[in-house]
Formats: C-alpha cells, sequence, structure tokens
C-alpha cells in the first residue's frame, strides 16, 4: 500500500521531550498521517532518546516515524524511514543500508535537483521551501505556488510540499496535486495541536 502523505508533521527540535510527545500524541489525534523527528543541533544520543519516545507514541497507529537525515539513527531504533537533505548520505546508499522496506525521501530545493532526483531509489521528494519561513532561514529558493505546479508536472515521484504552509494557504497548496503537505509551525506551535491538525486536513 503506498503511504499517505498527506499531511505530514515535521517536529521542532525546540520543543522539550514533554511538549514532543504531547505535540506528537495530539497530533495524531487529530489526524496527521506522517510524522519526521527533525533535530538538527543536538546530541546524537538524544536525537535517538526521542526517536524511542516516538516509537512508543506511535506504536498501535497507522502513523509512519520518520527519521531527518540520519540512516544510523532510522537503523537503530528501527524506524519506517527516513528523510535526506542534499548533503546527507546519499540515496542509494542510504537504500542499500535501509532496505527495501523503508521509506526514503530527499528534499530539492531546484528544478535541476527534481530532475536527478527522478532516477534515485527514493519513495517521495520534499520540495523545498514553497515560501519563506522563519522556521528554516538557510534556504536558497523559493518554489512558490507556479514552481509547484511545475514541480508536480515534472516528477514521477509523490512530492510533499514544505515551507510556510499554513491554514490560510493549504487549500492553494494542495490544488497543485501534491501527495503531502509538511508543516512544522502550523501544528507545533498551535495551542491546540489536535484541533489544528483536525482543520488541516478539513481542508485538503
Ligand atoms: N524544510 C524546508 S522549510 C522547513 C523545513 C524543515 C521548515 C518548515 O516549517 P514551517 O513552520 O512549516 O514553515
Ligand atoms: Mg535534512
Amino acid at each position: 500500500m503506498s503511504p499517505d502523505y498527506r499531511l505530514y508533521l515535521v517536529t521542532d527540535e525546540r520543543l522539550s521531550d514533554e511538549a514532543l510527545c504531547h505535540v506528537v500524541t495530539q497530533a495524531v489525534e487529530g489526524g496527521v498521517t506522517m510524522v519526521q523527528l527533525r533535530e538538527k543541533q543536538g546530541k546524537l544520543r538524544r536525537f535517538i532518546q526521542r526517536g524511542q519516545l516516538l516509537k512508543t507514541i506511535l506504536a498501535g497507529t497507522e502513523v509512519p516515524l520518520i527519521i531527518n537525515d540520519r540512516v544510523d539513527v532510522a537503523l537503530a531504533i528501527n524506524a519506517d524511514g527516513v528523510h535526506l537533505g542534499q548533503s546527507d548520505m546519499p540515496a542509494e546508499m542510504a537504500r542499500e543500508l535501509l532496505g527495501q522496506d523503508k521509506l526514503l525521501g530527499l528534499t530539492v530545493e531546484s528544478m535541476a535537483q527534481l530532475e536527478q532526483a527522478q532516477s534515485l531509489p527514493v519513495d517521495y521528494l520534499g520540495i523545498s521551501t514553497v515560501f519563506a519561513t522563519p522556521t528554516k532561514t538557510d534556504t536558497c529558493f523559493e518554489w512558490g505556488i507556479a514552481g509547484l505546479e511545475l514541480a508536480q508536472s515534472c516528477s514521477r515521484l509523490p512530492l510533499v510540499a514544505i515551507g510556510g504552509i499554513d491554514l490560510a494557504n493549504i487549500e492553494q497548496v494542495k490544488a497543485t496535486g501534491v501527495a503531502g503537505i509538511a508543516l512544522v509551525s502550523a501544528i507545533c506551535g498551535a495551542a491546540e495541536p489536535r484541533l489544528a491538525a483536525r482543520e488541516l486536513l478539513a481542508r485538503i
């Protein structure tokens, strides 16, 4: 069965362990279909521990746990997949280590990268960044809605759009035909992540 990318929560590393668990529990209740644990600054040990916390929360749900950047962390905790950036392990190596059954995603930040990625052994592509966002400021390109439409028309792989997406623009993003929409602040920064996820899902 193909994975359900529709509402893809990417976690905010600034959340304490307690807040992380609270947000993910609520977001899953609200209907998120995928969860990515994103830890950029912290220690490896902490990444693994937070991964284990989320594994426990997601056990018994249909929601896959994806690990950002690190194949070793995903293997160590037997997560459901890995999301790679352009400067992480090459996709072919990651696939070799993970096997065919794990999900593998790759971020693309330009049309050239999108085209190169079509022949890679990945399951989906993250399209970054759709709109400028304070959550990630080292981005080099904004796809915008027209760029997303173009990407969608050129890709054999399912696309997951990320960056600056919220309740106000999610319908416009979904209308481009992308398989999924990934969000950090619209869910992690919400007073009630359950309600936020439910409202976002209702619009797509
Ligand atoms: N990659 C591209 S933009 C982004 C990531 C991880 C952050 C998206 O955060 P937000 O708060 O949904 O704009
Ligand atoms: Mg990355």
